[in-house]
């Protein structure tokens, strides 16, 4: 096993090369201790601790015991004694006497001396005897030595090709293993062997001793060997909380702490033969198909059966799990249970009787509820599907659990809780591990407690990890939440439950993360079909000779006379059976269903459902009138709750629009939250800097000027029956915490889940999860979300990277077909939505943005909603909108056609310009201008995926003799223009309309320059649409304001060109 390489450098400086008490009373030969009237003189190099302000504060001691021996403690006493007598220079110190009660399992020094090889007593008065003091400090520092770094030099790998492993020696330990350890961990330590049978006091800070307070040095170091260096490997020494550190000393030190009942044995075996039956099974069935299978890591299966149910036993009824490729279909025959014959008809191809697409059969989740026999209580398993996308499943894994446990009020994660498993490669070098780690000690994101289970089969495909990461461990991210971790050798069942146990009672305990590294080896290629020899020729020898660990265990309880050869073989034969019981009834099967692979199943939201019945939208005025007017009230006790001046300011402002039936982004976001948490869906905003809003318009939050922590959310508090409100700060991560809420999202559908990006621009931070799980996570493993996707996007001269939120990227992956208009029908809004696999959005009112966010609950399936959202709009005057526009009867207006001048007098316009979001406010402003609102209608498209075709149709026919055009801010490569321009086409296919006549000479073709009309120089050509906007450009936009406006100017004036 790969360990640091610096492992045989490692020291412990103190004591190295001298003892302690020595060091501490260093006498250099020359000086002398004087003491003159009432000044003690003394060399800071004969007496260190009398040095800087600590001798002043002994000149003081020394003087009052000049005048009363009395009023000082009785250690100075002895002190100013010993140096007046004239004791030799660091010979003056005496210790103090202990004065306070002895603990447990402590007991005064002086009790060990008649066992301390003939040393002179202690006694009152006497200079202890350095050498005692030197030796117990010695021992001590041996002990810590062992927890701290002991599982440097643990035996892990069964393969034994590990650097750090130690090299047999019968030198001076009495027979003790351990050379390693003697470099590594005792190699400041200078007994000899007449040492070994001294008693040494055990300090509180280890459990090797059980009952015993005192052991021989040979015990010792025994015990913490077998605790620290046999099998088992643990960090936890850099936790900083002593109750945790002895809590795990207490679990893993005291000896034989790892020994099993019979029973306990006979379970284990009967585990790993399913687990090793179970691949062998598929091995034989279907040799060239690709598994992942578990071979070598055959433990992987009765240690995650270990911790359920331990945990089971703790209380907890539901576990959700995140897992990559190795091992999974053995996770789920054998841990969830899932009908073994429902995972065979996975291999023999079959096509699928219900909607999607679907995943390749070791991505695909489950749901199960069962009993658990051991425990003999109720549990639900769910496995996550997840994309190839290596721990990409862990944050989603995480939402979904939290969500559980919220939805459960399970507040403290007593009965929920996650088990991510993780391959030793991926675990380290994927950075989202470590964006997902920093989730777990969040008060909104904490799931207390993830039990992480390393299937450490020392490679990542064909890379060893010499080359794959620069951490000692493939553990080492787990170290920055203080999570105990356990490595084990994988070729010790029992080891491997042992810990396993305590992990589970680690987790239950503190709800904090723990990390078990099974190290483990990888028996075939990186698949069925890979060839590892190519590049791990030595490691694939040592492989090819070292025996199954069913075969070992088995061979060992046989030895141990817990089982017969007989009761082996009769275990493995009737797991064969059922096996081959299986594969005949899938054999049966014609079809496979998607369905049954879902991992969130929420009963009951569909039944009875009309699919295609959309509810209103729109909400009773006194509804907005109430929720406007709490959301501007300052806190209810605010004559003591102090909030920030300008925080005043916009409430006014906010109560004043309210009283004017008017509304602005964050009142239009506010009265879409409020009004669903009254109908009882839970909200939950979560994203960076959410909680005031980066741009500062939101202030769902607010904080007392004076106290600390006094907030005051007035969602939170707008009918008492209403349902919970979340507003949550993130982690500064995309990729986690945007997994983290599509977790969230799936669990729960009636709850509004949303995840605001601070700039759009950063969502291609989290692009796996938004290309893996969202975009296409329905049609992968028939699995819904309705989450929201807030992404403030505009041009607005903020340069390159505060821009532009890609709106193409969203519309390129939407699943419509750009060459199928669908047929009209009262329900054609629905059906399209129903068929998407997104919503994309660009609103340009608040009232837009109001019923857009309600109608993501108000649809009877969830789609995810990407909205791009405004920044300069959140405060523009004109981007308002009144209540008559969200009242009862309103709804959500895919399109707003014009409604100026220019839609009374359709058939003389000659532009009609299309466009989506901010740039219409700059459009209606230049056209005003220029005098232009009877010649050019503009048409809004406020939801621009799945494309309006209706809504767009019906306007473009409205005006027929008008040249159409589309208008954008972004470049043309970027925005919506490659999104709409095929969809305009199809639907203005056969459309032709009269315009003049093109032609003239073929300069002026070249040229673009048209004749000047005549008489019929008219002519009927197909309809089409042209394109308004920034040239195409490889940065989303220019760091020059004078640039961008010049761009901007540029194309309003191409806007304004008839
Ligand atoms: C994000 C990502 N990058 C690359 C891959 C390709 N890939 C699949 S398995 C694998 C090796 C994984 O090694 P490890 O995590 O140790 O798991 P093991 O296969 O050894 O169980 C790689 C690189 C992937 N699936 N996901
Ligand atoms: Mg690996």
């Amino acid at each position: 096993m790969h360990r640091a390489r610096v492992v045989f450098n490692i020291s412990n400086k103190v004591g190295n090369t001298e003892r302690f008490a020595s060091w501490l009373l260093n006498k250099p030969q020359t000086a002398a201790v004087t003491v003159k009237a009432n000044r003690l003189k003394s060399s800071t190099a004969a007496e260190p601790f009398l040095n800087g302000s600590s001798s002043a504060y002994v000149e003081t001691m020394y003087n009052s015991w000049l005048s009363d021996p009395n009023s000082v403690h009785a250690s100075w006493d002895a002190f100013f004694r010993n140096a007046t007598a004239g004791a030799a220079p660091g010979a003056a110190y005496t210790s103090p006497p202990n004065l306070a009660p002895y603990n447990k399992n402590e007991m005064p020094l002086s009790a060990l001396v008649p066992a301390s090889g003939g040393m002179p007593s202690i006694s009152a008065g006497s200079p202890i005897n350095e050498k005692i003091i030197d030796d117990h400090l010695a021992v001590q520092a041996i002990i810590r030595s062992y927890q701290s770094r002991g599982h440097l030099v643990a035996r892990l790998d069964p393969l034994g090709i590990s650097t750090g492993d130690p090299v047999e020696s019968t030198e001076w330990h009495g027979g003790l293993r351990g050379f390693a350890s003697e470099a590594v961990v005792r190699q400041h330590v200078r007994f000899d062997e007449a040492d070994m049978d001294r008693v040494f006091k055990l300090p509180s800070t280890t459990f090797i001793g059980e009952k015993e307070k005192a052991l021989p040095l040979r015990e010792i170091l025994y015990r913490l060997e077998q605790a620290y260096c046999n099998n088992i490997g643990i960090e936890f020494m850099f936790i900083n909380s002593l109750e945790q550190c002895n809590w795990i000393r207490q679990r893993m030190e005291p000896p034989d702490v790892t020994k099993m009942s019979n029973d306990q044995k006979r379970l284990i075996l009967a585990r790993l033969t399913r687990s090793a039956g179970f691949e062998n099974f598929l091995a034989k069935k279907w040799s060239s198909e690709k598994r992942f299978g578990l071979e070598g890591c055959e433990i992987l299966i009765p240690a995650m059966k270990q911790v359920i149910d331990m945990s089971t036993k703790l209380g907890v009824e539901s576990i959700i799990m995140g897992m990559p490729h190795r091992g999974r279909l053995n996770v789920l025959a054998n841990v969830c249970r899932k009908p073994l014959h429902q995972l065979f008809t996975q291999f023999a191809g079959l096509e699928a009787e219900d909607d999607g697409s679907g995943d390749v059969k070791y991505h695909l989740g489950t749901y199960i509820e069962r009993l658990n026999r051991v425990t003999n209580k109720n549990i639900r398993l769910a496995v996550c599907a997840n994309p190839s996308h290596l721990e990409a499943v862990d944050p989603v894994v995480q939402g979904k659990t939290r969500a559980e446990q919220f939805y459960r009020g399970d507040n403290e994660g007593k009965k929920v809780m996650s088990i991510l498993l993780h391959g030793d490669a991926a675990f380290a070098g994927q950075g989202v591990v470590f964006e997902t780690m920093h989730l777990s000690d969040l008060p909104a994101y904490t799931t207390h407690g993830t039990i992480h289970i390393v299937a450490n089969n020392q490679i990542g495909f064909t890379t060893d990890p010499r080359h794959s990461r620069s951490s000692a461990y493939c553990t080492d991210v787990a170290r920055v939440v203080n999570a105990p971790i356990f490595h084990v050798n994988g070729d010790n069942p029992e080891a491997v439950m042992h810990v396993c146990n305590v992990a589970a009672e680690w987790r239950a305990t503190f709800h904090k993360d723990v990390v078990i590294d099974i190290v483990s080896y990888r028996r075939n290629g990186h698949n069925e079909v890979d060839e590892p020899m190519f590049t791990q020729p030595l490691m694939y020898q040592k492989i090819r000779n070292t025996k199954p660990v069913l075969e070992k265990y088995a061979a060992q309880l046989i030895a141990e006379g817990v089982v017969t050869a007989e009761e082996v073989k009769d275990v493995s034969d009737k797991y064969v059976k059922i096996c081959e019981d299986a594969y005949n009834q899938a054999k049966q099967e014609t079809h496979i269903k998607y369905k049954d692979w879902l991992d969130s199943p929420w009963s009951g939201f569909f039944e009875g459902k009309d699919p295609l019945k959309v509810s209103p939208t729109g909400v009773v005025e006194e509804t907005l009138v109430h929720i406007g007017k709490r959301f501007s009230a300052p806190p209810p006790n605010a004559a003591e709750f102090e909030i920030h001046k300008g925080l005043l300011r916009i409430l006014k402002s906010r109560m004043e629009m309210v009283e004017n039936r008017t509304i602005d982004w964050a009142l239009a976001e506010a009265m879409a939250f409020g009004s669903l948490l009254k109908e009882g869906i839970h909200v939950r905003l979560s994203g960076e800097d959410v909680e005031r809003g980066t741009f500062s318009h939101r202030h769902h939050v607010l904080h007392h000027q004076k106290v600390d922590k006094a907030t005051y959310c007035a969602l939170a508090h707008l009918y008492p029956d209403q349902a919970p409100y979340t507003v949550c700060n993130s982690s500064l991560s995309e990729y986690g915490v945007l997994g983290f809420e599509v977790g969230y999202s799936v669990t729960n559908p009636n709850a509004l889940v949303l995840w605001e990006a601070q700039f759009g621009d950063f969502n291609n931070v989290a692009q796996c999860i938004i290309d893996q799980f969202i975009s296409s996570g329905q049609a992968k493993w028939v699995r819904q979300s309705g989450i929201v996707l807030l992404q403030p996007h505009g041009m607005e001269g903020m340069g390159p990277e505060h821009s532009s939120a890609r709106l193409e990227r969203f519309l390129q992956m939407s699943s419509d077909d750009p060459d199928y208009m669908p047929p009209e029908s009262n329900d054609y809004e629905v059906r399209q939505l129903h068929d998407c696999n997104w919503i994309v959005a660009n609103c340009s009112t608040p009232a837009s943005l109001f019923h857009i966010l309600r109608r993501q609950i108000a649809l009877p399936f969830r789609k995810p909603l990407i909205i791009m959202t405004p920044k300069s709009l959140l405060r523009h005057p004109e981007c308002r909108s009144s209540f008559d526009d969200m009242r009862e009867g309103t709804s959500f207006r895919r399109v707003i056609p014009e409604e100026g001048p220019a839609s009374k007098n359709a058939s003389g316009v000659k532009k009609l310009a299309f466009c989506t979001g901010r740039v219409y406010y700059d459009m209606i402003k230049e056209r005003r201008e220029k005098g232009l609102e009877n010649d050019i209608a503009i048409c809004r498209l406020e939801q621009i995926s799945p494309f309006p075709y209706d809504l767009i149709k019906a306007e473009a026919a409205k005006y027929s003799n008008a040249q159409l055009v589309w208008s954008q801010e972004e470049h043309k490569n970027m925005g919506s223009w490659t999104y709409v321009e095929p969809r305009f086409r199809t639907l203005l296919q056969n459309q032709r309309t009269i315009r003049p006549k093109s032609g003239g000479s073929w300069l002026g073709q070249l040229f673009g320059r048209a004749p000047p009309p005549t008489g019929d120089d008219t002519e009927t050509v197909p309809r089409t649409i042209s394109y308004n906007g920034r040239a195409t450009a490889a940065s989303p936009a220019t760091g020059s304001k004078a640039a961008h406006n010049k761009e901007l100017k540029s194309l309003l004036n191409e806007f304004c060109a008839l």
